[in-house]
């Protein structure tokens, strides 16, 4: 059992940029309003069975038409930094050709008002939303998206490339691969393990490309980075560190290693050679995906503990993840997830902040000249709205009690040596969590999904004092 990491006091000193998150579809809703294109999201969430309740981002948080309220309400909590996404099929609706002016217009107002309220503009160029004309032509399992998504940057980049901070190529490429082609739990739901690498190979070499076309046209000196939902593996038993082995391989390896490294793990390629040969993989592209990046975006949640099955018995699977009829783990069927102990989230994911210390740790380890950002953390929890005698109230006390253990958890790596420069909470606001809809709530501001208003919680208060005093609150 872990350190409980319930600390107070500490300080983040003048530097650490705090922040919060949002994406795209999860928040912005006017799907067909300006010349946005459809994305392979509003496909998938429109098909009967794929997300809970039959939810969808049509409306979302409205944000799209309330962004100037919204701004307002990032200066109020004195966020420094606002991570957002880009919606492509606003900036290209079929992902080729022409921009659309209107689409570049809406970013552009987004990114002047964070500068005008002194929030730093730390934007996310692909956030699941993948233009449906794109897809129909064979989505990530096609490495023309690599090159249409290096078009897609260039052309963002030239409109806001004088006022970015920080600039990242893809959110959680993980979940675009293994849930997107092999899980199906996400858009667009296939569930094939060999698409699924291909996939992730397609990510990486639209990675590299990317991060080159920027370089090209940026002109105010910013950071460049990838986000990634590293996992992090406990090990169970003596057949554990196989299974680790395995998992850490498809999971974090197979995206660190060409990125940072310009290889493919040769591990990870014999696990899968079964599932594919990976002819995908052209001479020059592990140059192309090897760009050098100045901050590597971290997103955790949780961990998982695996072990290899024994083939006696019902093999477990606790993954957290929807069974689709497919597989997140291709050429891993051999791989058990164990049930963690709790506590939980409203998601199911076990609270475990030792997993964000040791994964900063870890990182820092072994890449010590790139520095790390907290680009996600937080946690969906069945909030309760209470009268407050002024108005309605969130008093979120698990999500307080979440945040402050892995701020603490984070600040305890950086006491260990670990460079990291900033957290973005997971999230501004409760928005459309993918295939759980509207019933998963990780917003540090509460939406009232009828009115469309927004309800800072107790946990953006407690948020907003941390940042202003620079120190975890009593
Ligand atoms: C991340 N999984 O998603 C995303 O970047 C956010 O858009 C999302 O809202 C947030 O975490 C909370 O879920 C994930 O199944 C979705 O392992 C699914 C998984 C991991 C991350």
């Amino acid at each position: 059992q872990s350190a409980d990491y319930r600390d107070s006091g500490l300080d983040f000193g003048r530097d650490f940029v705090f922040g919060s998150a949002t994406a795209s579809y999860q928040i912005e809703g006017a799907v067909a309003e300006d010349g946005r294109g459809p994305s392979i999201w509003d496909t998938f969430s429109h098909t009967p069975g794929k997300v809970w309740n039959g939810d969808t981002g049509d409306v979302a948080c409205d944000h799209y038409h309330r962004v100037e309220e919204d701004l307002d309400l990032m200066q109020r909590l004195g966020l420094e930094s606002y991570r957002f996404s880009i919606a492509w099929p606003r900036i290209q609706p079929t992902g080729t050709g022409e921009a659309n002016e209107a689409g570049l217009a809406f970013y552009d107002r987004l990114v002047d008002g964070l500068l005008a309220r002194g929030i730093r503009p730390i934007a996310t160029l692909y956030h699941w939303d993948l233009p449906q004309a794109l897809e129909d032509a064979g989505g990530w399992t096609s490495r023309d998206t690599s090159f249409a998504f290096a078009e897609y940057a260039r052309i963002v980049g030239e409109r806001l490339g004088d006022r970015v901070s920080v600039w990242t190529t893809l959110n959680e490429p993980w979940c675009s691969a293994y849930l997107g082609y092999g899980s199906g739990a996400h858009a667009p739901g296939h569930t094939d393990g060999a698409e699924a690498l291909a996939a992730v190979h397609h990510l990486n070499l639209a990675h590299g490309l990317a991060v080159r076309a920027l370089r090209e046209v940026v002109t105010n000196d910013p950071e460049f980075s990838i986000t990634l939902n590293l996992h992090v593996v406990r090990p169970d038993g003596p057949t554990g560190a196989e299974a680790a082995r395995r998992i850490e391989g498809l999971a974090n390896r197979v995206f660190l290693d060409p990125m940072l490294r310009g290889t493919y793990p040769a591990d990870v390629m014999e696990d899968t050679a079964a599932v594919t040969d990976w002819s995908f993989v052209h001479d020059g592209d592990l140059e192309l995906i090897h760009q050098p990046v100045d901050l590597i975006g971290v997103n955790y949640y949780s961990t998982v503990t695996v072990r290899m099955w024994d083939g006696s018995g019902e093999k477990v699977v606790a993954d957290g993840h929807k069974d689709m009829g497919g597989t997140a783990w291709p050429g891993a069927d051999g791989v058990e997830f164990l049930q963690q102990p709790g506590p939980y989230t409203a998601m199911g994911w076990n609270i475990d902040p030792s997993g964000l210390e040791d994964l900063l740790v870890s990182l820092h380890e072994q890449f010590p000249d790139t520095p790390l950002m907290v680009t996600e953390n937080g946690a969906a929890f069945d909030d309760e709205v209470v009268d407050g005698g002024d108005g309605p109230r969130v008093h979120d006390a698990e999500r307080i009690d979440y945040l402050r253990r892995h701020f603490t958890a984070a600040h305890r790596a950086m006491a260990r040596g670990v460079d990291l420069r900033g957290y973005q909470v997971w999230s501004l606001m409760d928005n459309f969590e993918w295939g759980y809809g509207y019933s998963k709530r990780f917003g540090i501001v509460r939406v009232d999904y009828e009115t469309l208003e927004r309800i800072p919680k107790d946990s953006a208060l407690w948020y907003a004092e941390l940042i202003r005093t620079r120190r975890i609150p009593g």
